[in-house]
């Protein structure tokens, strides 16, 4: 072998190499790249090669896109852009399609013109998609021709190949990809899951259609909604009573791209969702600054400038234009900059001052020409600032009483001793026995317990002054230490977690829903920063001998059972109270068989119970809730708890095959 084929072998496998450790990387560290591997990141291949088809649509050469479940497990994209490129890539000498999908971060290079976006866990390419797969196929239509390639975890079976000359003159790009076993904890897609950011994608981009389809369940919906945000505005207020038709804003300032839209309902709730580059900025950020204060400064300019405001005294301040509000920004941009704990807020400074021009002007323009608009809006702000005069005075009296404070914590509360938050959990339990049983079993020195008495109040119906009425809220309001509403202040919670257990019945989730309608609606930055979890106390004791196991769902129940029956067991009680532990204890005659027993309330639990299933950190497990879509969780709330009845009755009849357990 000579010198130069030397070299060239050398180059070859360390590019080989290369493109393997990449992937390689994507497969050791999988969280990483799709933030973890459970359901969110097994829905997050979808969202991966969809935000590529999207790119196309939002470059103008996409308008159809298919997203299949197939019966095999395994998940279809299939749209009509241009088609990841076929050529040669000169530098790594071979196929464009083979580097987009087997090159870390390779698919952003070929152009740099659009609006991809960087940061945060979206746009991280479709090689990553290919790497966690078992297997992905990929099939592309264009310069006439069909042509194909396969892969197994990330790695290409053999060159792309070409399949056929197409007969007509289609383009296109499909991916079939298997998620893998080795890596995602389940691997079942859900439909809902799906269709919920399908939806929401084919509202922020008008030129889009998308189907979703679920061959093993038998669902199929195609979400093309021509008016876009307006009607993603008018679907947000679906259940509430709008004001007026919603108010359309569109241009484009400093090469930002910018879509609004806006109404007013009768309301309380202040709903404004933010987007960039299609991605939920549930931080905010530079565009939502701007929109709050062209919002602020123009309402109040044509109040002032049509003599609206007729009592001197009162001043409308931002949270008065924003009572009732709900809103959808969309907004493009070229380099996006994220920051904040999420990465879900934007920093780019420019896109407020383009935001805030586009918006005084037009809507200065609006309000001029639909005034009758204009006067009840205003009408409606100044009610709003009456009513926070009455709930600052309110809450101004609850604070002189302390009750609000942390320096006056509720006698109930039992408070752990160390005082750095970041150390420290308090578990809100339902009933005062659970509460009574937590606060024997928990370790003192990082948990505090807070038991409730029956059900809160349903703050979705319930005005501030009302809200800071309440007993339990108060008592939560004082544990948490941090404020409520427009207080609110993160940095002053004293706990870093705030863990819900209530137990496994109708009444339990009822208070768990209740707990979280509060919490999302006054203490959102919580929710968003991941600071809610949900207790899973076990649903079965099985006992064999001495053996104790505790079963979480009826499956795991299932698994226990075999595997005890192999060790030559045998279930001779099926009861449906829970054993006897001091009569066991008092020295009842040792059987050698397997019992099992329902738990139907944290009450059962004796406090070493419930400290060694359900509060040790070493062993519980705690589902954390996030807000995967800050729209879906608004109108799942809204449809749970507000006023309107039809929708809610029809939410409970389509969900209520997913309930399970269900013991009323
Ligand atoms: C690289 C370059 C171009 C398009 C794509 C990738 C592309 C990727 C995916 C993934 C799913 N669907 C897709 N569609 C396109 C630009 C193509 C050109 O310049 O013609």
């Amino acid at each position: 072998m000579n010198e130069i084929t030397k070299q060239v072998e050398k180059d070859y496998s360390a590019k080989s190499i290369n493109v393997l450790k990449g992937l390689e990387a994507v497969r050791k560290r999988p969280a990483m790249y799709i933030g973890d591997v459970g359901m969110r990141g097994l829905h997050h291949l979808i969202n991966e090669v969809v935000d590529n088809s999207i790119d196309e649509a939002l470059a103008g050469y996409c308008d159809t896109i298919k997203v299949i479940i197939n019966k095999d497990g395994s998940v279809t994209v299939d749209d009509n852009g241009r088609g990841i490129p076929v050529d040669l890539h000169p530098e790594e000498k071979k196929s464009a399609l083979e580097v987009v999908m087997t090159v870390l971060h390779a698919g952003g290079k070929f152009d740099k013109d659009s609006y991809k976006v960087s940061g945060g866990l979206h746009g991280v390419g479709v090689s990553v998609v290919n790497a966690l797969s078992e297997w992905l196929q990929v099939e592309v239509k264009r310069n006439g021709k069909l042509y194909r390639q396969e892969y197994e975890r990330g790695e290409a079976k053999y060159p792309v190949k070409e399949i056929s000359a197409l007969k007509k003159n289609e383009n296109g790009t499909k991916v079939t990809f298997k998620p893998d076993k080795q890596i995602f904890k389940a691997t079942k897609f859900k439909f809902d899951t799906v269709a919920e950011r399908m939806r929401e994608l084919a509202y922020l981009n008008k030129n889009v259609s998308i189907t979703v389809k679920d061959e093993i369940e038998g669902e199929s919906e195609t979400f093309h909604f021509k008016g876009g945000i307006i009607e993603f505005v008018k679907y947000l207020d679906e259940t509430r009573t709008p004001m007026h038709k919603p108010v359309y804003i569109e241009g484009e300032r400093e090469k930002t791209p910018i879509e609004i839209s806006f109404q007013y309902n009768d309301s309380y709730a202040e709903n404004i969702f933010s987007y960039v580059n299609n991605i939920n900025t549930h931080e905010g950020g530079t565009h939502l600054v701007g929109f709050k204060s062209a919002l602020t400064r123009t309402m109040n300019n044509y109040a002032s400038k049509n003599n609206l405001i007729k009592d001197g005294k009162i001043t409308l301040t931002g949270d008065d234009f924003r009572e009732g509000l709900t809103a959808v920004i969309s907004v493009k941009v070229m380099e996006p900059q994220f920051e904040g704990q999420t990465k879900t807020k934007l920093g780019n400074s420019e896109t407020k001052s383009a935001v805030e021009t586009l918006v005084n002007e037009k809507l200065a323009e609006y309000l001029e020409e639909n005034p009758s608009v204009g006067k009840k809006i205003i009408e409606k702000c100044l009610r709003a600032a009456e009513a926070r005069e009455a709930a600052r005075k309110a809450r101004d009296l609850a604070r002189r009483k302390n009750a609000l404070d942390s320096f006056d914590l509720p006698g109930k509360l039992a408070d752990c001793s160390i005082t750095d938050p970041e150390h420290c959990e308090i578990y809100i339990v339902e009933g005062d026995s659970a509460g009574g049983s937590a606060k024997q079993g928990r370790d003192r020195r990082f948990q505090a317990i807070l038991p409730l008495k029956g059900k809160i109040l349903n703050v979705e119906k319930a005005k501030m002054n009302k809200i800071l009425e309440s007993s339990e809220i108060k008592a939560i309001i004082a544990a948490i230490g941090a404020g409520i509403g427009a207080d609110f202040n993160k940095d002053n919670c004293r706990y870093g977690k705030i863990i819900l257990m209530t137990d496994a019945d109708v009444d339990g989730s009822h208070i768990r829903t209740l707990l979280l309608t509060f919490l999302y609606r006054h203490m959102k930055d919580l929710v968003n920063t991941g600071m809610i979890f949900i207790a899973q106390p076990p649903l079965y004791k099985i006992k064999k001998g001495k053996d104790e196991h505790y079963a979480y769902d009826d499956d795991e129940r299932d698994d226990i059972l075999k595997r005890l029956k192999a060790q030559g067991g045998e279930v001779i009680k099926n009861e449906e109270e829970i054993v006897d532990e001091a009569e066991e204890a008092a020295g009842t005659p040792k059987i050698k068989g397997i019992t099992i027993s329902r738990y139907k309330g944290l009450g059962e639990m004796n406090p070493e119970q419930l400290w060694s299933t359900t509060m040790n950190p070493e062993t519980r497990t705690l589902l954390q809730v996030t807000v995967e879509s800050a729209a879906a969780a608004d109108k799942i709330f809204e449809t749970l708890m507000g006023d309107a009845v039809e929708p809610r009755r029809e939410f409970i009849e389509k969900h209520a095959k997913y309930v399970r357990n269900l013991d009323v």
